[in-house]
């Protein structure tokens, strides 16, 4: 990895928020590609703050700070990963499962479906199911996307797609998984239609699907 790459990641681990919106920044003038950015230093970071606070290296509040400073930077990344002009492609609701508050990686599939096209209805974090019924009567998304970061959340996802279920709404949607710790096996015994290991993947399995 570069060292531009390098020290970003560095800094966004450290949480030096403020340090690390100006590296980005000043990455981006010398041409660096906002998704190397993103792929190869910023998520890698978040992998490394998990890493040490299970490791019993970094308390609860070093891994707020290193999240704030994640949050700040895709701020200054998001319009450069929203440039992409593609046409309309579809409309989508997408939320964090309820219980559960991480939100770094659902705000990446937000930007990468919005700068491919889709139309995102963000349902936020620890979403019930109902608000996810609402938005496929109310908003007639076509695809319900969830994300859970905690294996204890990811019932959640169970139980949203029974209430859809029970609703009679499963059938006129497209359902799709991911969050770190769910799985291709998970995701094929709670009945999603898809299920994606990164923000990439989940546009390509909607491109695919609803298109
Ligand atoms: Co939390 N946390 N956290 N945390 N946190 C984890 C998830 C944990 C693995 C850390 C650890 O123990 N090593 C652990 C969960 C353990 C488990 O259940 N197995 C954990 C814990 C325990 C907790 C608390 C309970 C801690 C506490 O309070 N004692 C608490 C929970 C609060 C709650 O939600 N109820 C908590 C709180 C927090 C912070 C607030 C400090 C902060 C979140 C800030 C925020 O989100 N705004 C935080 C963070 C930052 C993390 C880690 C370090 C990083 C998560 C992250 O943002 N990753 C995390 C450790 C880890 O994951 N290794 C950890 C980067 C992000 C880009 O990846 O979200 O996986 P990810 O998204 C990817 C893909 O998964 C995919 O695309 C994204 C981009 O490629 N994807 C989808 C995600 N959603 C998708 C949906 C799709 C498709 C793809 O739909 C189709």
């Amino acid at each position: 990895m570069s060292d531009v790459l390098e020290n970003i990641k560095d800094k966004c681990i450290r949480g030096k928020r403020v340090e690390l919106a100006e590296a980005i920044k000043s990455a981006l003038a010398d041409g660096v590609d906002a998704k190397d950015i993103m792929m190869l230093s910023l998520i890698p970071a978040m992998a490394v703050v998990g890493e040490k606070y299970s490791t019993g290296e970094f308390f609860l509040p070093q891994m707020m700070i290193a999240a704030r400073a994640m949050s700040e930077a895709m701020e200054v990344l998001k319009s450069q990963l929203l440039k992409s002009n593609y046409e309309r492609r579809g409309k989508v609701a997408l939320g964090t499962v309820a219980g559960d508050f991480h939100d770094i990686g659902k705000n990446i599939v937000k930007i990468m479906l919005e700068g491919s096209g889709y139309e995102v209805i963000d349902l936020g974090v620890d979403t019930p199911a109902e608000k996810f019924i609402d938005a496929v009567q109310k908003d007639s998304v076509q695809a319900v996307l969830m994300s859970s970061l905690i294996t204890l959340t990811m019932e959640s996802m169970r139980r949203t797609i029974q209430a859809l279920e029970g609703a009679g709404l499963r059938k006129s949607i497209i359902i799709g998984v991911g969050g770190a710790p769910v799985t291709q096996k998970f995701a094929d015994e709670i009945g999603a239609d898809f299920y994606s290991p990164d923000a990439y993947g989940a546009v390509e399995k909607c491109n695919a699907l609803l298109n």
